[in-house]
């Protein structure tokens, strides 16, 4: 059988984040998150969707790495909650916090699975959000004392080190368009917010490298593929706009210790452009290990003037078929993005950290079913999804990127932020009132996938 046949220690993963799967919220000390007041809040999440409960992970985590080992996985990536590492942010240690993420880690290792750890995937300690949250300076300093100190307990048990998850969505979805926890709508705040989250990146990098731990360190940023809504030249201009907001804002800052001027005039000119320190741009550009992408659709862009906080560019769906988030799925897109970004800013080694997608899955009763089971989700549409874009990050690959692995976005059906439990992204559904786990055929097929090390040609289109 023809196949993309993908190199030898390919780090096939899963992917998931703390407030997504946990619950216990209220356990072994753990401080209230800005997603525990945000979701608690009136009308913020769908049908009132918090994250109490969520997946129980907190206290099935030894049923679900065994649900890891059997997918066959060689990787996992979590994320630590800060609030129950520091229930106020800072000051004194909660040990029974970092104590679940110790048990966690021994039974990954246990395993034979390798952690990567995320140290913000937005769960902010809600009393660092009453001192101005991310807006405040001084919360990068704070930052960086909870991720020095949790990346020197857990040394040598941590393979990968992520500071941030996707700092575009904190900044823009969390401080401008105010759909995400702390809920905030100011666009001057948003851009301020992004560079304390990449001066926070930087000073925990410095911290890394001064302590002189194991492993490695990178960021994870969820690159938007920006394509022109036409060939109007209004319409390529808005493109480049906004692939300088999204991607570029970032990317230059991590890769050329520099914002990209076009858009910090455009910025300077509107009176939002952040205030920037001597020293933050050095910081902020330290080498890094890896880059982790999460790549999930495209975006088209069209000019309007109308538009501000998005520099006059209106965001439109492009014309092919979408998931359940009503994201087009496009699969050319991942390639694209990964030689795109090899070719311009040359990171030593990337991760794909995220890329799955939401589709409504039934769970199904079945009499006699594969392997004795009783229920079973045909989500073909999302094996299509997967072995689509395993395919062309395959391709990315020939072409000389150096993509060391590949994290499926999720293990498990979670709490999708402001959507609650209407989305379900993972490869094993949630029964969220048994809190059953069931695999998908999605979850079968990502099993195949990592023991061939390879994806079928029929995924090629
Ligand atoms: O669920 C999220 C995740 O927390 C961050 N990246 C995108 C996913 C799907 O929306």
């Amino acid at each position: 059988m023809a196949r993309m046949q993908f190199p030898a220690g390919f780090l096939w993963g899963v992917a998931t984040a703390s407030y997504q799967i946990e619950g216990a919220v209220a356990e072994d000390g753990r401080g209230e998150s800005i997603w525990d007041r945000f979701s608690h809040a009136p009308g913020k999440t769908a049908n009132g969707d918090t994250g109490d409960v969520a997946c129980d992970h907190y206290h099935r985590y030894k049923e679900d790495v065994a649900h890891m080992a059997r997918l066959g996985v060689p990787a996992y990536r979590f994320s630590i909650a800060w609030p129950r590492i520091f229930p106020n942010g800072r000051g004194a240690l909660n040990q029974k916090g970092l104590d679940f993420y110790r048990r966690l880690l021994e039974t990954l290792h246990a395993a034979g699975i390798r952690p990567f750890a995320t140290l913000y995937h937005w769960d902010l300690p809600q009393a660092l959000q009453d001192r101005g949250g991310w807006a405040n300076r001084d919360t990068a300093r704070w930052f960086a004392d909870y991720a020095a100190c949790v990346m020197e307990k857990l040394n040598g048990q941590v393979e990968g080190w992520i500071t941030h998850n996707e700092p575009w969505v904190v900044a823009y979805i969390g401080h401008v368009t105010g759909e995400h926890a702390p809920g905030l709508k100011d666009m001057r705040t948003g851009f301020l917010v992004a560079h304390h989250l990449l001066l926070s990146h930087g000073m925990a990098l410095q911290a890394f490298r001064q302590l002189g731990l194991k492993g490695e360190i990178g960021i994870t940023l969820n690159i938007q593929l920006v394509h022109p809504a036409s060939e109007r030249e209004d319409d390529l201009a808005a493109a480049r706009r906004l692939d300088g907001v999204f991607n570029r804002w970032y990317l230059d800052p991590l890769f050329r210790g520099e914002y990209p001027a076009d858009i910090w005039e455009l910025l300077a000119g509107v009176g939002v452009a952040p205030a920037v320190q001597e020293g933050d741009l050095q910081l902020i550009g330290q080498p890094i290990d890896f880059l982790g992408i999460n790549y999930y659709s495209r975006t088209l862009a069209a000019h309007d003037p109308g538009a501000r906080e998005t520099l006059g560019v209106r965001m439109l769906s492009g014309p092919g078929p979408k998931t359940d988030m009503g994201w087009e799925i496009y699969p050319p897109g991942i390639y694209q993005v990964l030689t795109g970004i090899h070719q311009k800013y040359k990171p030593k080694k990337l991760y794909i950290t995220e890329n799955g997608a939401a589709f409504p899955d039934r769970l199904e009763e079945q009499r006699g079913g594969e392997d004795g089971e009783t229920y079973a989700v045909h989500d073909r549409e999302r094996v299509d999804y997967l072995g689509r874009h395993f395919y062309q990050a395959g391709r990315a690959i020939e072409a000389g990127v150096p993509l060391a692995g590949y994290f499926v976005w999720s293990l498990l059906d979670n709490f999708e932020w402001a959507f609650g439990y209407t989305k379900r992204f993972g490869i094993i559904y949630v029964d969220y009132p048994t809190q059953r786990r069931v695999w998908k055929d999605s979850a079968r097929f990502y099993q195949e996938v990592v023991a061939e090390n390879a994806v079928d040609d029929r995924f090629a289109e």
